[in-house]
């Protein structure tokens, strides 16, 4: 199968993020939708333009400690079981970088609110990763799953000029979950080009990075997988004395966002005002959001509405701002484990801003129209 890099415009209304045209974050109203439509849906690329699969010529790959290696083609993978799940995953680098935030609050000119688009919310269609890894047979010699993507390049951040594939490794309980899937839809269309058509591993709970695009090969392994995006990204420099030099990213940690108001909504005083957001924690739940209008010194309970299958949970908290002037806002959400966000981003030794699960000053200014 020829694979050639394709360019590809992404929709006018995503908002760069890097540069080189890569990476694309949600605009503030597409996290304000329970699902966030497919052109507004954030874009991560480790690299310029898509790999230009064809259903037709696609094929994927199943070996390594298998029993029976096989390859199922495009049109095969489409009579397999299918199964629909809605999943939320946020790229581990979402979030203001903190200290921007210190910077802003301290020149207490504040209105505008960016940073938490690189996540979103979609329905997902597809097969179970399960049922082709039990048709190959997985030899009890097993210890993780290698997906391989096909795109590949010199390393953005590394510049090496060796050709580095995007590939990671799941552990082997977590790629035999019945929820681990092989999605060709999104939101009921067809994988778009931009999220890995035609098909992409989705690992619902997990950090983005884990859900490889342009899926091409599966292969089972007797070792832990060392591959550069395994071992060189993703992860966070532990403090001084700690036993682990780094904690590699796997499932998301407990955060919340506010999404209303949107960066620079007007917001009356004295009249009840609607506030709300997302909450979630990875394939945990979330068990109590709060709210506070005064910069963390009160906190009162929000509304949280059920999630479906993996999806955030949406929360609302009815404010009356008192009277004009300006107010931050912040919400933090506790899952069942009785983990809740810390007041500080806490792993940044290496100044990665990986897994950025801090309670977010959201500013405000409150001011009659
Ligand atoms: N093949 C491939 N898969 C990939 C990536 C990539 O660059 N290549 N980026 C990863 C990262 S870091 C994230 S956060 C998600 C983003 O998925 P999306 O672009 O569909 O939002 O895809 C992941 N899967
Ligand atoms: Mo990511």
């Amino acid at each position: 199968m020829a694979i050639t890099q394709t360019p590809v415009t992404p929709q006018p209304q995503l908002i760069p993020t890097n540069l080189g045209a890569r990476s694309f974050a949600a605009p503030p109203v597409a996290l304000q939708q329970h699902i966030v439509p497919n052109e507004l849906f954030f874009v991560r690329n480790h690299w310029k333009g898509t790999p230009g699969l064809e259903p037709a010529t696609y094929r994927l790959s199943v070996e390594g400690e298998v029993e029976r290696p096989f390859s199922v083609s495009f049109a095969d993978m489409l009579q397999l079981p299918r199964k629909v799940l809605q999943v939320t995953f946020e790229c581990c680098g979402n979030g203001p970088v903190p200290s921007y935030w210190d910077k802003q609050i301290r020149l207490n000119n504040v209105e505008k609110v960016t940073g938490h688009g690189i996540m979103g919310n979609a329905e997902w269609a597809g097969v179970p990763l399960v049922v082709l890894l039990e048709r190959a047979g997985v030899k009890a010699s097993a210890v993780q799953v290698v997906f391989t993507g096909a795109d590949h390049g010199p390393d953005e951040v590394a510049g090496a000029p060796q050709e580095v594939t995007y590939e990671r490794a799941l552990p082997l309980a977590k790629a035999l979950h019945p929820d681990t899937l092989l999605a060709y839809e999104m939101n009921g269309a067809p994988l778009p080009a931009l999220h890995g058509f035609p098909l992409r591993l989705l690992v619902p709970g997990w950090y983005g990075m884990t859900s490889i695009k342009w899926l091409v090969g599966i292969r089972v392994i007797d070792h832990v997988f060392k591959g550069f995006y395994q071992t060189d990204r993703y992860m966070v420099q532990n403090g001084p004395g700690a036993q682990e030099f780094y904690t590699y990213l796997t499932e998301m940690k407990v955060k919340s966002i506010i999404t209303n108001p949107a960066p620079g909504e007007v917001i009356l005083p004295g009249q009840p005002y609607r506030m709300a957001g997302a909450a979630w924690s990875g394939e945990r739940e979330i068990v109590r959001v709060e709210v506070s209008t005064d910069g963390g010194q009160t906190w009162q309970p929000a509304q949280m509405m059920p999630r479906i299958d993996y999806s955030w949970y949406r929360w609302e908290y009815l404010w009356t701002p008192p009277a004009a002037g300006k107010y931050v806002l912040m919400s933090r959400a506790t899952n069942n484990q009785g983990e809740t966000q810390p007041v500080e981003f806490p792993n940044q030794w290496d100044g990665h801003p990986y897994g950025n699960n801090m309670i977010f000053p959201h500013p405000v200014t409150v001011r009659a129209c």
